[in-house]
């Protein structure tokens, strides 16, 4: 196991610095924030980043994310070049070192709540989903906590139309594509492509999500069964769907994991939940289950200490800020020490 943590880059309030006080961080999660969509990434940027973290004695192998273009997901003629571009990519970050990239193939939305600054009785605050709040917006007038409102309304509209009528299996076809295109290129890189599940796990405003559950990952795997092709274990996302028993899913894949976001939840109802600190006591997830099932199974890639509270006065970014993360790198990383350990006897 290699303890991670996300940084932003240079426009995160949290220095690269703080990071590497936190006990056993050996690396950070990153990636280029002003490369449009679609674009390859130039490799002198890529080199100044890892320069970057480097000189503050942290490693730059996993990149999260590098974003897969609506056209791609949507199978439109432009993908062919637009995967060339993604390849392309994938070749130069190898080049730098980076051994695997966290990615995600939801249409249009990536992850969705509905409060970000929850209040805790403790005084902590946290992100939390309520499904019919959610469903009760007009997704052309997103005014989401935290959702980039990076499309202008006329684009969201186009992009919302172009995907009516796709199903799941019209959209798992396109993902089976753009991954048969990248994989030369992954095996040649050295690098390990990790999908990060879809979150919440079900599908949104008449739009299909397909990385939801056992039944997904088996269809990915037997589709593209290159050891190149693999999954960031998530378990907020995963665990949001009641059905998925992360346990049994964590020892059946453990060695398709390159990267797990190990987070915490707590069920309200059906489909709510808030989030909460990582560990086991505070929520709904076995924690200590899912480490030893990753551990006794083989699991042996990245993990990163998942969405934190904001405690102690900080008003960090929704989900990552320093202090909740940094107690929740410490407390995974004495599980893992644990099992690990116990596993070896
Ligand atoms: C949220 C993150 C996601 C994730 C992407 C991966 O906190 O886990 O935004 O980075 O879905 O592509």
């Amino acid at each position: 196991m290699k303890m991670t943590f996300r940084w932003y880059g240079e426009n995160d309030p949290i220095p690269l610095r703080y990071i590497r006080q936190i006990p056993a961080v050996s690396g950070v999660v990153t990636a280029l924030y002003d490369v449009p969509v679609g674009e390859a990434w130039p490799e002198e940027k890529i080199a100044r980043l890892k320069a970057a973290t480097e000189a503050e004695g942290l490693l730059m192998e996993v990149i999260e994310s590098v974003p897969v273009h609506e056209d791609i997901k949507l199978g439109r003629p432009t993908r062919d070049a637009l995967i060339e571009n993604y390849a392309t990519t994938i070749r130069r970050l190898g080049r730098q070192g980076v051994r695997c990239v966290c990615y995600n193939f939801m249409p249009v939305f990536d992850w969705l709540r509905t409060d970000l600054r929850r209040q805790n009785p403790d005084g902590s605050t946290c992100l939390a989903y309520c499904h019919d709040e959610l469903m009760g917006l007009d997704p052309h007038d997103l005014h989401l906590p935290g959702w980039d409102e990076s499309y202008a309304p006329a684009e969201l509209q186009a992009l919302l139309d172009a995907y009516k009528g796709m199903t799941h299996k019209d959209l798992f076809d396109n993902l089976v594509y753009f991954l048969q295109g990248i994989m030369p290129a992954c095996n040649e890189a050295g690098i390990d492509m990790a999908i990060h599940p879809d979150d919440p796990p079900w599908d949104m405003f008449g739009l299909p999500r397909i990385i939801t559950d056992e039944g997904s990952y088996d269809r990915l795997f037997a589709a593209v069964p290159d050891p190149h092709n693999g999954i960031t274990f998530c378990t907020g996302s995963l665990g949001a769907s009641r059905q998925n028993d992360l346990p049994a899913m964590a020892a059946k894949y453990a060695r398709r994991i390159p990267f797990a976001h190990l987070r915490q939840l707590r069920y309200e109802g059906t489909h709510d939940f808030s989030e909460a600190g990582h560990l086991t006591a505070a929520g709904d997830l076995d924690m200590y289950a899912i480490v030893r099932a990753l551990v006794q199974n083989g699991f042996s890639g990245y993990v990163r200490p998942d969405h934190g509270r904001n405690i102690w006065g900080e008003d960090g970014k929704p989900g990552y800020g320093l202090y909740d993360r940094a107690l929740g790198a410490m407390y995974l990383g004495g599980l893992f020490e644990a099992i690990e350990k116990e596993t070896k006897q």
